[in-house]
């Protein structure tokens, strides 16, 4: 069997409908475990919501309802935004189900039961919006003598009973950790905010709340619910069959496992320094990586309610179509960096790479065979050096260039590669002319016609990761057949016997039409 490769996204709080970070997250996650299944792997890829904790309940009392009732809502409003965003998730994991309470609760005991939870009373700093303790020396002084978190939200004062996770024993096995696997956590900078936090000293973590009653019940301990992160981070064991289905557990949460962890950069210290920790605990296998992706800014500004400025990707993508968005967001942002998205620069990107570069070479080139070959695939009469040249490019791009980056985790520069190679593409075709060849010599047209078609079906292939539908439309219109279009059955092979067989090509559609922008853009 192939090797297994589990990839999740972090679990959003259903506490407000989906927005447009959201939608980055899980259109980037489901990129790569295409990628992955293309290359023949084993790809769970989980995503879901994280539907305890005070921020949660406080919303759900402001809006006169229960937080489950908030929940189903909100929940069904992000499965609706994957749906519509055709992303491929294995699992969507909501933390309410009772088989992620056990998991949380098995998980805690098997802490417990290595001697690292003690009773004592918490007196410290919280954040409701972050869910986060914070340091006091971690704080600044907002406007009004309210002090703030480090992520710039308001902090409260509290004290309670709680239940204590020994934090402070596992500094020292948390740096040996970042040092025997320097990747465990990307970007760079992200590891050197962890690097620094995690030598300045660790404290105790308060891990459970007796303020409230909306989360998983500690076992043995009446009036606590555990802290939302604990069992927010047990979401991951809890869709890899943790604790009693163990065959799924050696499948996709192994020692040595290839797992990623897709998360955005606010919430690195969770996963890479909380996680980590709770699982070594536990004796339980950690993950390969933690990759802390940047945030999206509306025109390079924060998004935020009360600003309105807070893009509804469901919005976007009606708009400018799904793939059109995917692309988008895929291309325009160097994964790990923050990055900006107006509908000027989606309008841009899509009219240019897509429309222009790749949609109409595909155009043109199936047109013009539709009409002058009646249809019919074109024969190959031979190469002449410049066919060589452009399937060389072609094969050095999707055979090398583009999976080393998908497997690196930069969609990006996979990206970069491919339009590289459409516009080789379209310097071949003008090069060749094959509008003048069809009079001076029809079997050097043929020739041409079939390496750009050969080439576009490759192009085509490679790019089904980032834009799966309008990929597949154009490959299902060209007659490649399902079971060629993966990374490792994308050479030209599969052509020869599609020409001779009776497949008639007809002219094609618009893949991308041209997007406009309007007046209320600005
Ligand atoms: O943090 N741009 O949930 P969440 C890019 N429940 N990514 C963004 C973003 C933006 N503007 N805003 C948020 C939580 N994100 C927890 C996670 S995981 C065990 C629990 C990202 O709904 C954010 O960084 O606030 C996070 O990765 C994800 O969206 C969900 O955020």
């Amino acid at each position: 069997m192939s090797k297994p490769y589990t990839i999740t996204t972090a679990i959003s709080y259903p506490n407000g409908r989906p927005h447009i970070g959201h939608a980055y997250e899980v259109i980037a996650t489901d990129a790569i475990a295409r990628f992955q299944r293309m290359m023949g792997r084993d790809v769970f890829f989980q995503t879901g919501t994280d539907e305890h904790g005070l921020k949660m309940a406080q919303t759900a009392r402001n809006r006169g309802i229960e937080p489950l009732a908030l929940a189903d809502e909100m929940s069904g409003y992000f499965r609706a935004m994957n749906d519509r965003l055709n992303i491929s998730h294995d699992r969507f994991i909501r933390t309410s189900e009772a088989a992620h309470h056990s998991a949380s609760q098995a998980i805690w005991q098997a802490m417990e039961a290595n001697g690292d939870l003690y009773l004592d009373r918490y007196e410290g700093w919280y954040s409701v919006r972050d869910e986060a303790f914070y340091d006091e020396k971690e704080l600044t002084d907002g406007e009004g003598g309210v002090k703030l978190s480090p992520q710039g939200t308001p902090v409260e004062w509290t004290v309670e009973e709680s239940w204590f996770f020994r934090l402070s024993n596992y500094q020292d096995k948390l740096l040996a950790l970042y040092e025997s696997q320097p990747d465990f956590i990307r970007p760079d900078s992200r590891r050197n905010e962890i690097l620094r936090f995690v030598e300045g000293g660790l404290s105790d973590l308060s891990i459970s709340r007796t303020s409230f009653d909306w989360g998983v019940k500690v076992p043995g301990a009446d009036g606590h619910v555990m802290y939302v992160w604990v069992d927010a981070l047990t979401n991951y064991l809890t869709g890899c069959g943790y604790p009693d289905d163990a065959d799924r557990m050696a499948r996709y949460w192994a020692e040595g496992g290839d797992i990623t962890h897709i998360i955005g950069k606010d919430i690195v210290r969770f996963h890479a320094v909380y996680w980590p920790a709770f699982l070594m605990s536990a004796k339980l296998p950690l993950p390969k990586q933690v990759f802390g992706h940047g945030f999206l800014l509306n025109r390079g500004e924060k998004m935020s309610k009360s600003v309105g400025n807070v893009a509804d990707p469901i919005e976007l993508a009606d708009r400018f179509g799904v793939d059109q968005l995917r692309y988008f967001l895929l291309s325009e942002v160097t994964f790990g960096n923050d990055g900006s998205y107006s509908a000027e620069a989606i309008v841009q990107r899509s009219n240019s790479d897509l429309g222009n570069a790749f949609g109409n070479l595909a155009q043109r080139t199936l047109s013009f065979i539709a009409k002058n070959l009646e249809g019919y695939l074109p024969a190959i009469h031979g190469h002449d050096p410049a066919d060589s040249e452009l399937f060389d490019l072609i094969d050095r791009v999707v055979r090398t260039d583009m999976p080393a980056a998908m497997a690196d985790l930069a969609p990006s520069v996979a990206i970069d590669a491919w339009l590289r190679a459409a516009f080789a593409c379209n310097q071949y075709i003008d090069a060749q002319a094959p509008w003048t060849l069809r009079k001076t010599d029809p079997q050097r047209m043929e020739t041409v016609l079939a390496t750009l078609y050969i080439a576009i079906a490759q192009l085509a292939v490679a790019v089904l990761p980032v834009i799966p539908a309008s990929a597949a439309a154009l490959l299902d219109h060209m007659g490649v057949p399902v079971d060629k279009r993966t990374y490792s059955a994308i050479g030209d092979h599969w052509y020869s016997p599609l020409a001779e067989s009776d497949f008639i090509l007809a002219a094609p559609k618009p893949l991308f039409p041209r997007l406009e922008l309007t007046e209320a853009d600005g």
